[in-house]
């Protein structure tokens, strides 16, 4: 069985629905590139071509939908591209990768969304991924403040944002267990606050951690 590795150089952003992990990930690139770092910003499911074409199929409303299995294997499919395509060879060089999403995202909402095994989602990580950020920033923010920033913007909703409320109150529990469970890579930041709030307390958070690293 593999080892995970934890990287302090890893940083994920993890929340809900319309959470502000956009808005945070600009912010947290700018902190690291006038610290004189080299940055990688990138997305799950995506990050590498073909990454990003399992996205397409993932979030795509349209057409034939997944079961709760084909999602989880098709998320996983693309994190093993990811990590070993862009990942691992960003931290290899020296740089600092923020990923909006990583596997916390599978943990919340295939295994509290959709009640899959959270073992076997371990397995996959244990197998397939191997690799843990040094520290997660989880935007929590409630299910109908976060829809209502999410309807906000132009753009369709996908397949997975068309879920119901219930699905998201799920998912939000999950990740305040493995926040309780894992203090010391998690920070909680209440997201419901104005931008320039939330953007402040995560640098300031990030700032801690590039000294501490
Ligand atoms: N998924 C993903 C899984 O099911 N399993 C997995 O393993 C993985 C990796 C990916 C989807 O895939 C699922 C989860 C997702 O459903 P995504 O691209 O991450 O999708 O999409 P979302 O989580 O839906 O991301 P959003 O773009 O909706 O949310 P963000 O990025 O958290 O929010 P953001 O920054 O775009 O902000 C939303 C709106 O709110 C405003 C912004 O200006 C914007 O208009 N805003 C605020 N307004 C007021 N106060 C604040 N503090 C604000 N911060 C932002």
């Amino acid at each position: 069985m593999t080892d995970i590795e934890s990287h302090p150089r890893l940083i994920s952003l993890e929340g809900g629905e319309g959470a502000g992990k956009t808005t945070v990930l600009n912010a947290l690139r700018e902190t690291l590139l006038q610290a004189g770092h080299e940055v990688v910003s990138t997305r799950e499911p995506g990050g590498t071509p073909l990454a990003e074409r399992i996205r397409q199929l993932l979030l795509s409303p349209d057409g034939e939908k997944p079961s709760p299995e084909t999602e989880l294997l098709l998320m996983f499919a693309a994190r093993a591209q990811h990590v070993r395509e862009t990942i691992r060879p960003a931290l290899a060089r020296g740089a600092w990768v923020v990923c909006d999403r990583f596997t916390d995202s599978s943990y919340a909402y295939q295994g509290g969304g959709r009640g899959l095994d959270v073992a076997f989602i371990a397995e996959l990580e244990r197998r397939v991924v191997g690799l843990q950020p040094g520290l997660t920033l989880l935007l929590d923010l409630g299910v109908s403040q976060g829809r209502a920033r999410a309807s906000g913007r132009d753009a369709q909703p996908d397949r997975i944002e068309r879920e119901r409320d219930d699905f998201f109150e799920r998912v939000r529990e999950a990740y305040l267990a493995r926040a309780a469970a894992e203090p010391k890579r998690f920070r909680v930041i209440d997201a419901s606050r104005e931008a320039a709030t939330v953007v402040a307390d995560v640098t300031g958070v990030l700032r801690e951690w590039m000294a501490a690293a």
